[in-house]
């Protein structure tokens, strides 16, 4: 029988477990759109407790819940601060302007992380002929500069002088069970400072399917009003809310060895000559690795490795993005190291 691809894709290729298929078949379910499904009830109060919030709501995407979080914080003809390379600029399809009327301001970081001294000249001065800041996103970790991660006090330190300037931050937590595990700390700590979060359970925690976004009570109610306007009021998804609780409560646990995964991976590449690759930036389960010394482009570097049995993603044409998750062990990675080396020594 022929092995089976080691898809390092993403993370969001992860399948639910057994224990998630069973609770699914077992869940209790009712129709959210009238507050009765006892299994997401649960699991938004689950989310709310373990993040710190007053409350938090089920969506089907990471990209709704960032998308309904700007929608409600900002009003249209407004701006929106994001790194230059975070998802809600570049892989949402312009929603926010398609969605809230609003034009995101992009600015570049050092390994994605923004902080005050990078954003402030960002924020438009308050005169009448220019469009006027409504929202500093911040996206933790961050997707495409490699899963780097904010620290608590660099968030802390961002939303402070936001707050101080009358200015909310959303948080694009997708990966921040990520973040915590690399940093020890819990995600309520990581969340405390900003007005909303969104993250996924679809992602690292190998849930089917789900997201939840988390504030106060009063913007989760709004939110739920926006859920149903995009089309997202959703019937019996008790049978998702089922998986995603154990996503929630279980799967934190074991991201660690996606980390020792990822860093074991970036090692080995990191001693294959032409590749770029620094193991000592892998900080959760994201590897990036420059191929513009090699020859190929990424997507032809891409098509190589698939034909010997690795699937890879691309951040840019000379740039190839590897995610480490539940379903890839270290004996695959060692394997997909070998590819690599094989791709090269052809
Ligand atoms: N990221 C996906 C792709 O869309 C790039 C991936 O494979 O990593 N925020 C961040 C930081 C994300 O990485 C993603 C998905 C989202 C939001 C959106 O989540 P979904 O896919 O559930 O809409």
């Amino acid at each position: 029988m022929a092995e089976p691809m080691i898809d390092l894709r993403s993370d969001t290729v992860t399948k639910p477990t057994a224990e998630m298929r069973a609770a699914m078949a077992d869940a209790e379910v009712g129709d959210d759109v009238y507050l009765e499904d006892p299994t997401v009830n649960k699991l938004q109060e689950a989310a709310a407790a373990i993040f710190g919030k007053e409350a938090a709501l089920f969506v089907p995407s990471g990209t709704m819940g960032n998308q309904i979080a700007i929608h409600l914080h900002t009003s249209p003809g407004q701006e929106v601060i994001t790194e230059r390379q975070a998802h809600v600029f570049n892989y949402e399809l312009a929603a926010m302007a398609a969605i809230s009327g609003v034009l995101a301001r992009p600015v570049a970081a050092p390994d994605g992380i923004l902080d005050w001294e990078l954003l402030r000249p960002a924020i438009a001065p308050k005169i009448y002929y220019r469009a006027q800041t409504g929202l500093i996103t911040l996206e933790n970790t961050h997707n495409m500069a490699g899963g780097s991660v904010y620290t608590a006090s660099q968030i802390d330190d961002v939303c402070d002088h936001a707050h101080e300037v009358g200015l909310p931050v959303h948080l694009d937590g997708a990966r921040i069970f990520n973040a915590a595990t690399a940093l020890g700390c819990d995600v309520a700590r990581l969340c405390r400072s900003c007005d909303s979060v969104m993250f996924c359970l679809s992602k690292g925690l190998a849930a089917p399917v789900g997201s939840l976004l988390a504030s106060t009570r009063d913007f989760v109610e709004e939110a739920r009003r926006v859920r149903k306007m995009m089309g997202g009021g959703m019937r019996q998804i008790g049978v998702l809310a089922a998986a995603g609780l154990i996503a929630l409560e279980k799967m934190p646990a074991r991201l660690s060895e996606d980390h020792a995964n990822a860093r074991l991976l970036a090692e080995l590449l990191s001693k294959i000559p032409r590749l770029d690759v620094h193991p000592e930036r892998v900080q959760t389960n994201i590897v990036v690795v420059g191929v513009q010394d090699t020859g190929y482009d990424s997507s032809r570097f891409l098509q190589l490795l698939k034909q010997r049995g690795v699937l890879s993603g691309t951040v840019d044409e000379n740039t190839l993005r590897l995610l480490t998750h539940l379903d890839v062990n270290r004996t695959q990675i060692v394997q997909a190291a070998q590819i690599f080396r094989d791709v090269l020594e052809r």
